[in-house]
C-alpha cells in the first residue's frame, strides 16, 4: 500500500528516472547473466585450470572451497561453529553460524550478494567497500562459483537479519530458483548443499571420510576456537567427530609429538603481526604464529602454512624461522659459555634436531612459487617471522634457564654427532665405499644410464636376489640384495647410520646422497622398488626401508619414486599351466573358475626365494604384467605420526597400528 501511494505521487521526471534506472539494471543484469554463464562454462570446459585435477583430490577440493568461506567468516570473528556432512548419495552440506552471505543487490552485477558469490568467478569477499579482513587461500581460493560450475545442483540458504533466504542452481550454475525470502528466522548463518557433477569428476564422485576428517582436523588446529563437526551419513550408522582446539597450533604440536618422548613438556609459542600495504592505498596485516616443542628424537619436523594452506615446499616464513632459532640458540650458548669462542657455531640443522614446529602465517596477498606452488615467496615475511621468533624465543630461554640448558645440551649433542659423522663419512670415503663412483659390489646394475627408465629392486635375501638377477631386464632393472634386517634409523644417530654397510650400499646405489644434502637430480633410478617376502619379517624390513627413505631421502617419497613389489601369495598348477593369486580372495576366485576339487595341491609361497627366475619375472618384475603399490605421502604430518608410531620407543601405538592393519597380522607365520 505504502509503495503504491508513493509511486502515484511521483513526478513524471521521477518516473522516467526510475524507469531508466530499471532499464539500466535490467541491461546490467542481462549483461551479467551472459558473462556469468560464459565464465562458468569456461570452468566446465577446463576444470583443470581451476582445481588442478578432476580425480579424487579435485573432488575434495570442492569441499575445502566452501569450508574456506565459513572459516574466513570465523577468522573475521563472526562464526563459531561449522558443520560439514557427507550426505547419502555423496552430497555435501556445509553449515556455519556466521553473518550469512549478503542478500542485498550488488550494484556492479545487479545480482544479490549470494548469487554474485556463487556465479561470478573470483568474486571472493572483495566487492562492496570496507569489507573485513579477507585472505585468499591461494591454493584453494578459487571461489565458491567454481564449486557451483562443477555441480549438478547447489543450494544456498542464508539466515540473516530475521529472514531465511533460499536460492538454487542446477546444471553447472544456471539459476533454478532465484534468491527469495522464505520466511522469518532467529538464526544467523549460511548453509550450502551441493552434488558434484559426475560428468566432470569421471574418475570418482565418492568422498573419502578420512580425507575430509583429517583436513578439517587440521583446519580446526590452525584456527583456534573454531568448532568443526564432521559427519558421514552414508552408512547405516552416522559417524560424527568434533574438532575444537582453544590452544590452536600449540595443541597441534603437542598432538604431533604425542607418542614421542619429550625433552620437556612446554610448547614454546610466539606470535605477532605487522601492517603492510596491500595496494590500492589499502593496508592489511600479516599475522604470524609459531609453536614448537622439542622431543628426544633426531629428526626435524617443521610444518608451515600460509592462509591455512600447507606450504609443503617451505618459503620465506620457514627461512625466517630457521634464521631466528639458529641465531638465538648460538647467542645463548656463547653468552653462557656453553660454546667457547674458538668453537664452530651451531648449524640450523643442529638446532632443528628433535624439533617439532608449526609456522602459520596469514597474508592478504600471498605469492606462491616452486614446482607445486606451495612455497611462500613474499620476501617481507622472512623478516617479520624472524623478528617475532627472535625476540620471543630468546625471552623464553632467559625466563626458563633450566629448559634453556636442556635445549642447548640437545643441540650441542647434535653438533657433536654431526662432527663425528663428518669424520666417519670422510673415513668411509677414503676407504672408497661411499664414493659415488664406486658402486657396491652386491649391486647388479642395469646398463641404461637414463634414470627415468631405470628401476632399482631392493630385494630381501641373497637367494631371492639371485633369482631377481637372473629374471630381470638387464638394460633397465638393477638388483640390490639385502642381507637380513637393516638398521632402525628412528632409534639411531647419524654416525651409526653412516657406519652401517647395508645403508651405505643403498645410499651409494641410489646416488643422490642423503639429507640435508640429498639431491634428487642425481638419483640413478626413478623407480625404487622394495621387494620383500609376504611375511612379518618382510613387512618389518619394508617399514625399516620406508623409514630410512622418509628420514633421509624424503623427496623420493614426495615425488612418488618408491614402490612396493607385490609378489603372489599362491600358485595353482592346472593342466601344466601356472595361475598366481595375490590375495586370499583371488585364490578363491581362481579355485572357482578352474572348478578345483577340495584338496587340490596349491603352493603357498613362503618367500621370494622359492620362486625361480622365470616365475619371479612373470609374477613380480615384468612391467607389462606386475602390480606394484606406489608409496605416497600426501600429508607429511600423518606420515610423521605413522613412522613414529611404528618405529619409535612407545609400544602401545605400535600395537594399535598393527591391530588396525589386519593385512599385517593375517600373514603371520604359524
Ligand atoms: C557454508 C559456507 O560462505 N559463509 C559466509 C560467507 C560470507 C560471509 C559470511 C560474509 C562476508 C562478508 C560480509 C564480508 C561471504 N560473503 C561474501 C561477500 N559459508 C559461507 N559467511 N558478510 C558476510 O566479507 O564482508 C563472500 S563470502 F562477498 F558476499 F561479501
Amino acid at each position: 500500500m505504502e509503495e503504491e501511494k508513493k509511486e502515484n505521487e511521483m513526478s513524471i521526471d521521477q518516473v522516467k528516472e526510475a524507469e531508466l534506472a530499471d532499464e539500466k539494471a535490467d541491461a546490467s543484469y542481462t549483461a551479467t547473466n551472459i558473462q556469468v554463464l560464459e565464465g562458468l562454462e569456461a570452468v566446465r570446459k577446463r576444470p583443470g585450470m581451476y582445481i588442478a585435477t578432476t580425480a579424487s583430490p579435485g573432488l575434495h577440493h570442492l569441499v575445502w572451497e566452501i569450508v574456506d568461506n565459513a572459516v574466513d567468516e570465523a577468522l573475521a570473528g563472526y562464526c563459531k561453529n561449522i558443520h560439514v556432512s557427507i550426505l547419502k548419495d555423496n552430497v555435501i552440506r556445509v553449515e556455519d553460524d556466521g553473518r550469512g552471505i549478503p542478500v542485498d543487490t550488488v550494484s556492479k552485477s545487479g545480482l544479490s550478494g549470494v548469487e554474485t558469490v556463487f556465479t561470478i568467478l573470483h568474486a571472493g569477499g572483495k566487492f562492496g567497500a570496507g569489507g573485513g579482513y579477507k585472505v585468499s587461500g591461494g591454493l584453494h581460493g578459487v571461489g565458491a562459483s567454481v564449486v557451483n560450475a562443477l555441480s549438478v545442483w547447489l543450494e544456498v540458504t542464508v539466515y540473516k537479519d530475521g529472514g531465511e533466504y533460499f536460492t538454487r542452481f542446477k546444471d553447472g550454475g544456471h539459476v533454478d530458483v532465484h534468491l527469495h525470502r522464505v520466511g522469518d528466522t532467529t538464526k544467523s548463518g549460511t548453509t550450502v548443499v551441493f552434488k558434484p557433477d559426475a560428468t566432470i569428476f569421471t574418475e570418482t564422485t565418492e568422498f573419502n571420510y578420512e580425507t575430509i576428517r583429517d583436513h578439517l582436523r587440521q583446519t580446526a588446529y590452525l584456527n583456534k576456537g573454531v568448532r568443526i563437526v564432521v559427519r558421514d551419513e552414508r552408512g547405516e550408522e552416522p559417524i560424527e567427530e568434533v574438532f575444537h582446539y582453544n590452544g590452536g597450533i600449540k595443541e597441534y604440536v603437542a598432538y604431533i609429538n604425542k607418542n614421542k618422548t619429550l625433552l620437556f613438556d612446554d610448547v614454546i609459542y610466539c606470535e605477532g603481526r605487522e601492517q603492510v600495504d596491500i595496494g590500492g592505498g589499502e593496508k592489511g596485516y600479516i599475522y604470524a604464529e609459531i609453536a614448537m616443542q622439542y622431543n628426544d628424537g633426531y629428526s626435524a619436523n617443521v610444518f608451515s602454512f600460509c592462509n591455512n594452506v600447507n606450504t609443503h615446499e617451505g618459503g620465506t616464513h620457514e627461512e625466517g624461522f630457521r634464521l631466528a632459532i639458529t641465531r638465538v640458540v648460538n647467542n645463548y650458548a656463547r653468552e653462557n659459555k656453553f660454546l667457547k669462542d674458538n668453537e664452530e657455531s651451531l648449524t640450523a640443522d643442529d638446532v632443528r634436531e628433535g624439533l617439532t614446529a608449526i609456522i602459520s602465517v596469514r597474508h592478504p596477498n600471498p605469492q606462491y612459487e616452486g614446482q607445486t606452488k606451495t612455497k611462500l615467496g613474499n620476501s617481507e615475511v622472512r623478516k617479520i617471522v624472524s623478528g617475532i621468533v627472535g625476540e620471543q624465543f630468546n625471552r623464553f630461554l632467559l625466563e626458563n634457564p633450566k629448559l634453556a640448558r636442556l635445549i642447548v645440551a640437545k643441540v650441542l649433542s647434535a653438533a657433536n654427532a654431526r662432527l663425528a659423522a663428518r669424520t666417519a663419512r670422510e673415513q668411509v670415503r677414503r676407504k672408497g665405499s661411499l664414493e659415488l663412483t664406486t658402486l657396491p659390489g652386491k649391486l647388479a646394475d642395469c646398463s641404461s644410464k637414463n634414470p627415468e627408465e631405470c628401476e632399482l629392486f631392493i630385494v630381501e635375501g641373497n637367494s631371492a636376489g639371485g633369482s631377481a638377477k637372473d629374471g630381470r631386464n638387464r638394460r633397465t632393472q638393477a638388483i640390490l640384495p639385502l642381507r637380513g634386517k637393516i638398521l632402525n634409523v628412528e632409534k639411531t644417530n647419524v654416525q651409526k647410520i653412516f657406519n652401517n654397510a647395508e645403508i651405505g650400499n643403498i645410499i651409494t646405489a641410489i646416488g643422490g646422497g642423503i639429507s640435508p644434502e640429498f639431491d634428487i637430480s642425481k638419483i640413478r633410478y626413478h623407480k625404487i622398488i622394495i621387494m620383500t617376502d609376504a611375511d612379518v619379517d618382510g613387512s618389518h624390513i619394508r617399514i625399516l626401508l620406508l623409514t630410512f627413505f622418509y628420514r633421509f631421502m624424503r623427496p623420493l617419497l614426495e615425488n612418488g619414486y618408491v614402490y612396493i613389489a607385490q609378489p603372489p601369495l599362491y600358485k595353482v598348477e592346472y593342466h601344466g599351466k601356472p595361475y598366481y593369486a595375490y590375495s586370499d580372495q583371488q585364490l578363491e576366485v581362481i579355485k572357482k573358475q578352474l572348478n578345483l576339487k577340495p584338496g587340490y595341491a596349491i603352493q603357498r609361497y613362503k618367500g621370494l626365494g622359492e620362486m625361480n627366475p622365470e616365475q619371479l619375472k612373470e609374477t613380480t618384475m615384468d612391467p607389462e604384467i606386475r602390480k606394484m603399490l606406489r608409496v605416497n605421502i600426501q600429508d607429511g604430518i600423518d606420515a610423521e605420526q605413522a613412522f613414529t608410531d611404528l618405529m619409535g620407543d612407545n609400544v602401545e601405538p605400535r600395537k594399535e597400528f598393527i591391530h588396525k592393519n589386519a593385512q599385517f597380522v593375517k600373514n603371520l607365520d604359524a
